[in-house]
């Protein structure tokens, strides 16, 4: 019999959850975290589908396992674990982690409030607050995110036809927002949209083959998010979006990725400026504030450097064990 132990620690995310792997994650080899990420993919991803589907996690779960960084300059590195499977860059993921491990004491920054951290997406540079033992907040800036496509169509078998941007924030993201077939967030359950998304990715993928690809990154590709919006519930809110991810997740943050890739869609449209305020709510009114940092470019498309603030809460440790006795120790998804 051999049993495998994690010292994971959970928190949440503006509502969504966040699992950090604080021992018994493998070693990973390669020069960057893309290339760890592919050695984790092609011989641990057990480990995720362990941690992260029922019955030791469910379908929002997503966590990380930090590892020390490659470059000695920077802080830390991170792979993220998810439902979905192992993201680029997750927002709320990185604000959850970063939180638990300053509060956890799981890294030591070089500069007290300031981390360097090496996702697989690229260097996330990322300042938090502090008082005392607890985090107030974390802000990220995000990967150079762009408007990838506009006004693309897809048929979906219930609402009719949809017209759909993709925007890239460190995941591709078919933004779809209110028009004649399609009224808004604010008329649909979560359950509603993750039905309507599972069919549209699929679509969406299949008739725009090869389309979205990152210019310097090629394992990046393909629409894994939809991005549902709608009117927002807190006056004081810019915009609200129900993020689609996983199989049968919808966000309960804002989405960091999702943001980011949201305000480089609303750039592009002249809707939001360099500076200004972007007060990102969630399905259940959980907020991000963004802003755009920088304009610049991407391999000759315009881009922009955005960053995201928010907030996550440590609620507790996890000794899990994964028994090759259980039959379910690989994980289930029903
Ligand atoms: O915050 O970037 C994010 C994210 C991706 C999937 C779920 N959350």
């Amino acid at each position: 019999m051999a049993r495998k132990t994690f010292f994971c620690v959970d928190a949440h995310t503006c509502g969504n959850p966040v699992r950090v792997i604080a021992g018994g994650g493998p070693q990973l080899i390669g020069s960057n975290m893309s290339e760890k990420r592919q050695h984790f993919i092609r011989e641990f991803d057990w480990i995720r589908k362990a941690l992260m589907f029922e019955p030791r996690g469910h379908d929002m779960m997503s966590g990380s396992i930090l590892y020390p960084p490659l470059d000695p300059q920077n802080d830390v590195g991170i792979l993220f674990i998810e439902t979905s499977g192992c993201l680029p860059m997750c927002g709320h993921g990185a604000i959850g982690s970063i939180t638990i491990a300053i509060e956890e004491g799981l890294i030591t920054p070089k500069t007290p409030g300031k981390i360097r951290m090496e996702a697989p997406a690229g260097l996330i540079e990322i300042t938090y607050k502090q008082t005392g033992n607890k985090v107030d907040w974390v802000k990220l800036t995000n990967v150079k995110s762009y408007l990838a496509a506009l006004e693309l169509t897809i048929v979906c078998e219930t609402l009719g036809e949809l017209v759909f941007d993709v925007a890239y924030g460190g995941n591709f993201y078919a933004i779809i927002d209110p028009q004649k077939n399609f009224s808004g967030i604010q008329d649909f359950s979560a359950g509603n949209l993750i039905r309507l998304s599972q069919k549209l990715r699929q679509q969406i993928n299949a008739k725009y083959p090869g389309m979205f690809v990152h210019p310097e990154d090629p394992t990046i590709n393909g629409v894994s998010h939809i991005q549902w919006t709608g009117n927002v519930i807190n006056p004081k809110s810019t915009a609200r979006n129900a993020v689609f991810y996983g199989d049968k997740a919808i966000d309960r943050s804002p989405c960091g990725t999702g943001t980011s890739a949201r305000m480089a869609q609303w750039h592009a449209k002249g809707l939001l400026n360099l500076g200004e305020e972007f007060v990102h709510e969630s399905f259940i009114g959980s907020q991000f504030v963004g802003r755009i940092e920088q304009q610049t470019e991407l391999a000759g498309k315009t881009a922009i450097v955005p960053s995201i603030q928010g907030w996550a809460r440590v609620y507790g440790y996890n000794t899990i064990f994964v028994d090759d006795q259980d039959p379910y120790a690989k994980g289930f998804q029903v």
